[in-house]
């Protein structure tokens, strides 16, 4: 447990020391501190019938940046067993933008084989979003993060659907009547373009899917890549601004650009200071990848070296938050909790209250002009 005293473990130890791998982890001298971290992650977690839902944490970042491997790497650092592919990683449509995207979820039931009775978080891998700070990109990412877009729904779907009809078409159709708005039918079965102006539909607030409760924005630690500060910028605006998720930043690839190099420290102050986030929310990894392993012996094992990091991470992405399981309270800028209007029944109530005075008053208008008549 030397790390114990080494405040900034997961960022110097996880990429200058070769990684030893064997077929037996518990050779591995982190074997025992893996065990550690994860009953600490486990208790964060808590467990069912404590009235608390799993956490959703959405996983965020350029192409090809390892999100996927991350996501494995994380799914492992939870195993006991053996590194799985859950998350499919590789060169697969990177840079083109007409590949369909889709969210993707995992669940516990997915990722952990125990039979314990913890709440381990749901991971969306989330790929396909531009290195932009447009509307439509923030507005892809708010339907997102308010958990607004199903499982097979494809995000370049409401990008196009965005280009056509424009931003706060886009806000209607997801957000309905949190906006109060009427929706034009894009599929309208009247050719007739008078009919099809006629054709309109209210739309209801959309259920939540999965709501994320905290965003892990991933890139990878080659200097000589640009950094995404748009599709950043876009990020801390919406988590900081109107939604009450908390950040967290990890560069990838460790094992290629160590710390000595001065250009990957540049760039680690960078991303930290893109994001806006302290160091305790920051990690430097090394994901399980034919790169530290051309044998792939991890396929039969895992390699705790290589989970300490990231539990350290999940550590601290699973401590509790005042809003975690609170859906009628949001951040405002200042950081004080306030009531979220739009959840709230006794605001509804009151709306539904007014228009229906307005209605009686409305009839009663009419009577009189009936009876002067
Ligand atoms: N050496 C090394 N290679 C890595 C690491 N993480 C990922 N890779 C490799 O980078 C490539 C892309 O990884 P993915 O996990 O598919 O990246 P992604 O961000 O999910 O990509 P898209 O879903 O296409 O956006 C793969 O060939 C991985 O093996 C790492 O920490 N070190
Ligand atoms: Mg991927």
């Amino acid at each position: 447990m030397d790390d114990v005293f080494n405040r900034s473990f997961s960022d110097s130890d996880s990429d200058d020391n070769p990684i030893y791998v064997a077929r037996d982890p518990r050779q591995d001298k982190r074997f025992d501190r893996k065990q550690e971290l994860l009953w600490n992650c486990k208790g964060k977690a808590g467990k069912v019938g404590q009235g608390k839902k799993p956490l959703v944490i959405a996983v965020i970042g350029p192409p090809g940046c390892g999100k996927s491997s991350f996501l494995n790497t994380i799914f492992a650092a939870f195993s006991h067993d053996c590194w799985t592919e859950h998350a499919k990683y590789g060169e697969f449509g990177r840079r083109d933008k007409q590949v369909t995207r889709r969210l993707k979820s995992f669940q516990k039931k997915v990722y952990y084989t125990d039979k314990d009775e913890y709440l381990l978080p749901t991971f969306l891998d989330m790929t396909g979003f531009e290195d932009e700070d447009t509307p439509l990109n923030k507005e892809l990412l708010r339907i997102v993060f308010c958990g607004k877009l199903g499982e097979d729904e494809a995000l370049n779907e409401v990008r196009k659907f965005g280009e056509l009809y424009d931003v706060n078409a886009v806000k209607e159709k997801y957000f309905g009547e949190n906006y109060f708005g009427i929706f034009q039918k894009q599929d309208s079965k009247f050719s007739n373009p008078i009919w099809k102006y006629l054709d309109f539909s209210v739309i209801l607030n959309r259920e939540e899917y999965l709501r994320v409760n905290r965003i892990i924005v991933v890139c990878s630690a080659n200097p000589d890549q640009p950094l995404p500060k748009s599709l950043f910028e876009a990020v801390s605006d919406i988590t900081k601004r109107e939604r009450d998720i908390t950040l967290y930043g990890v560069l990838t690839q460790a094992d290629k650009y160590k710390s000595r190099d001065q250009r990957v420290l540049k760039r680690k102050r960078e991303f930290m200071r893109a994001l806006g986030i302290p160091k305790n929310r920051f990690a430097r990894i090394k994901n399980y990848c034919p790169d530290i392993d051309p044998n792939m012996t991890y396929e039969d094992t895992i390699i705790p070296s290589l989970d300490v990091p990231v539990l350290r991470l999940m550590r601290q992405v699973l401590t509790a938050e005042p809003t975690d399981q609170d859906y009628t309270h949001r951040r405002t800028k200042n950081g004080k909790y306030v009531p979220n209007l739009s959840k709230s029944p006794v605001v509804t109530c009151i709306i539904v209250f007014v228009l229906f005075v307005l209605f009686v008053l409305f009839v009663l208008f009419l009577f009189r002009l009936i009876l002067i008549k």
